[in-house]
């Protein structure tokens, strides 16, 4: 692989420590990921987005900027994509799934936040992330305590938007969000100096469909008998959905729906039939964190469903293609976006529904709730789901943890005792 050294210095990384954590994050992939058998050919294309993320995405970011195109980092998938992408700027999520960052976050900022925020503070804070430097903006939502008072905090240093996602799902919420996504659109506008051309913002809309529809198949060959593709390895196509060239992954994504396709046909599956079949909901997988799905799957089960912002969340729900202009077209990605069932909203209604229905549908065995430690809406609203998928006949176990090995054994524990009471249960 391309050495990048030369452009992290450029860039006024401490490149030592960036390669260490590099080093870290290389080792948990070819350990999880890559030693995983029976792997589909096209996963290929979706490591190497991974491991070339800091080297060759930041390297073609610069060259992107360089022919006078823009760059922001985002941290939530509340972010209206389709109106970055027809204002040519490259959008990334700057979210951090790394330990090591995290003590340099915590030198500034509470002990008791979540793990995700930790790890992209840190990053920044200790200089390791490469994108943080050429970054034209940042943009932040007010999904969670923890972000909306970090966005304060780094609103005084760096260019930043704060995009105000409400918290209730009523007619005057609605009005809010789609004044929230106008703005943001008039604020992208001042960033690059164009105006938003009516049939860029529908060519994006478009290649926008097209990505969800896709990540929407890949995660629907999930529900056959035998699963083509791993839980970590299609967790992996989603922490690359948030960081490469849409055009580029919606490509090499349908030639890995083909493949699985093909494997699906030929009764290929990458476990056997009594592995237990299990559904990973609530917080977020993001690059660096495969800690939950690794466990689980080398424990003898697979997950075969992932509602999440890493799953489901992300390409559920599509924009609807208004003809008529800018304006239009902008109320139809508010009410898309508004769509999305963060636990931030009150009451979730919703999401409880859908996480039994994709249960269901899905033919789980079980559902792990997943809770990074500290995320408080996902915490409390655990409990109404487990509720929920108890009435449904559905067990679940919740399983709250951060970023750091620390658990693992304990963990490993629980789960393997989670299986197995799975064995005797007989499903309604
Ligand atoms: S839409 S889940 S990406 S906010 S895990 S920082 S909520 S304390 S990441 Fe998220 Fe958008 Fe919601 Fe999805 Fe706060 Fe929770 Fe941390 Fe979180």
């Amino acid at each position: 692989m391309k050495n990048y050294e030369g452009m992290w210095k450029e860039l006024g990384l401490d490149v030592e420590l960036h390669k260490a954590i590099l080093a870290d994050l290389d080792k948990k992939f070819e350990a999880y990921v890559l030693s995983q058998k029976n792997r589909p050919g096209k996963m290929g294309y979706f490591d190497d987005v991974i491991l070339g993320a800091h080297g060759a995405r930041v390297a073609e970011i610069i060259d992107h900027k360089k022919r006078g195109g823009k760059f922001i980092g985002t941290f939530c998938i509340y972010v209206p994509e389709e109106i970055v992408l027809a204002l040519d700027v490259i959008p990334v999520a700057l979210c951090g799934g790394t330990a090591l960052s995290i003590p340099y976050a915590e030198r500034t900022f509470p002990r008791n936040i979540c793990p995700l925020l930790k790890s992209t503070l840190g990053l920044s804070f200790s200089k390791t992330c490469a994108f943080a430097p050429i970054k034209d903006m940042a943009v932040g939502e007010t999904t969670c305590d923890a972000k909306k008072k970090t966005w304060d905090f780094l609103s005084k240093k760096v260019n930043f938007h704060v995009m105000e996602v409400p918290q209730k799902k009523r007619d005057k919420d609605l009005e809010l969000w789609r004044d929230e996504v106008v703005q943001f659109k008039e604020r992208l506008e001042g960033l690059t100096g164009n105006k938003l051309d009516g049939e860029k913002l529908s060519e994006a809309v478009r290649l926008m469909n097209r990505k969800r529809s896709a990540l929407a198949r890949l995660h629907a060959f999930r529900k056959e008998a035998l699963p083509p593709i791993s839980g970590l390895d299609f967790l992996v196509v989603m922490q690359g959905a948030l960081i490469d060239d849409t055009r580029r992954f919606w490509a090499n994504l349908e030639d890995l729906n083909a493949e699985l396709e093909d494997r699906v046909r030929k009764g290929h599956g990458v476990a056997g039939d009594r592995a237990k079949r299990l559904v990973v909901s609530g917080c977020p997988s993001v690059l660096g964190n495969w800690k939950l799905h690794h466990l689980l799957e080398s424990s003898g089960a697979i997950v075969i469903c992932d509602e999440s912002c890493t799953g489901t969340r992300y390409f559920e729900h599509m924009v609807e293609e208004v003809q008529g202009g800018v304006d239009g077209q902008l109320l139809a990605i508010a009410d898309r976006y508004m769509k999305i069932d963060c636990s931030c909203f009150s009451p979730n209604e919703e999401r409880i529904t859908n996480i039994v229905k994709l249960a269901r549908d899905y033919k789980a065995d079980g559902v792990v709730q997943y809770i990074l430690q500290y995320c408080h809406t996902y915490n409390i609203e655990a409990i109404a789901v487990a509720s929920a998928l108890k009435k449904g006949g559905l067990p679940s176990l919740k399983i709250e943890t951060d970023y750091s090995e620390e658990d693992a054994g304990q963990l490993r524990l629980r789960i393997e005792a989670f299986l197995e009471s799975l064995e005797k249960h007989v499903k309604p």
